[in-house]
C-alpha cells in the first residue's frame, strides 16, 4: 500500500514535474501570444440613457475608433439595438448590463432599439467621416 502511494506520489510528482513544464510553456505562449499578436481593438462604448428619441444615446452621433462598440444601458429598463439594416443585433441588454461587442460597418451606420422604435442614433465611418444619410423607417425621434 505504502508503496503503491509512493508510486503514486512520484508518478504524480513526475507527471507534475512534466505537466509543469509543459503547462508553464504553453500557459505562457498562450497568455503571452494572445495579447501581442492581437492588437487590442479600440472599443467605443456608447451610453443608453433612456427613451428620449435622437437624446436616448450618447454620444450620437458616435465616432468609432475601431468598429467595434458596446452598448450600456444607463436605463432601467430593457433595450435592443439593431441596425436599420438589420445587420447587427445586440439582443437584449438589461438594466445596468453592457452589451456584447459589435462591428459596425466601416462607413457608420444607423441604428434604432427595437422595442423603443423613437430610440435612434449613429456611429460615424471609422475615417472619422459622418454617417452615412438615414433612410427608410428609425430616422426621425421622438
Ligand atoms: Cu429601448
Amino acid at each position: 500500500m505504502r508503496l503503491c502511494v509512493y508510486a503514486l506520489v512520484s508518478l504524480v510528482g513526475l507527471a507534475s514535474v512534466g505537466c509543469g513544464g509543459s503547462s508553464g510553456s504553453s500557459g505562457s505562449g498562450g497568455a503571452g501570444g494572445s495579447s501581442p499578436t492581437s492588437p487590442s481593438p479600440v472599443t467605443t462604448t456608447i451610453n443608453i440613457n433612456g427613451q428620449n428619441g435622437a437624446q436616448a444615446f450618447s454620444p450620437n452621433p458616435a465616432n468609432f475608433g475601431g468598429q467595434v462598440v458596446v452598448f450600456k444601458n444607463n436605463d432601467n429598463t430593457v433595450h435592443r439595438v439593431i441596425l436599420n439594416d438589420g445587420s447587427v443585433d445586440t439582443g437584449d441588454i438589461a438594466p445596468g448590463a453592457t452589451s456584447r461587442a459589435v462591428v459596425m460597418p466601416g462607413n457608420g451606420a444607423n441604428y434604432h432599439c427595437t422595442i423603443h422604435p423613437g430610440m435612434i442614433g449613429a456611429v460615424a465611418a471609422a475615417s472619422g467621416g459622418p454617417p452615412p444619410a438615414c433612410v427608410g423607417d428609425y430616422c426621425t425621434g421622438y
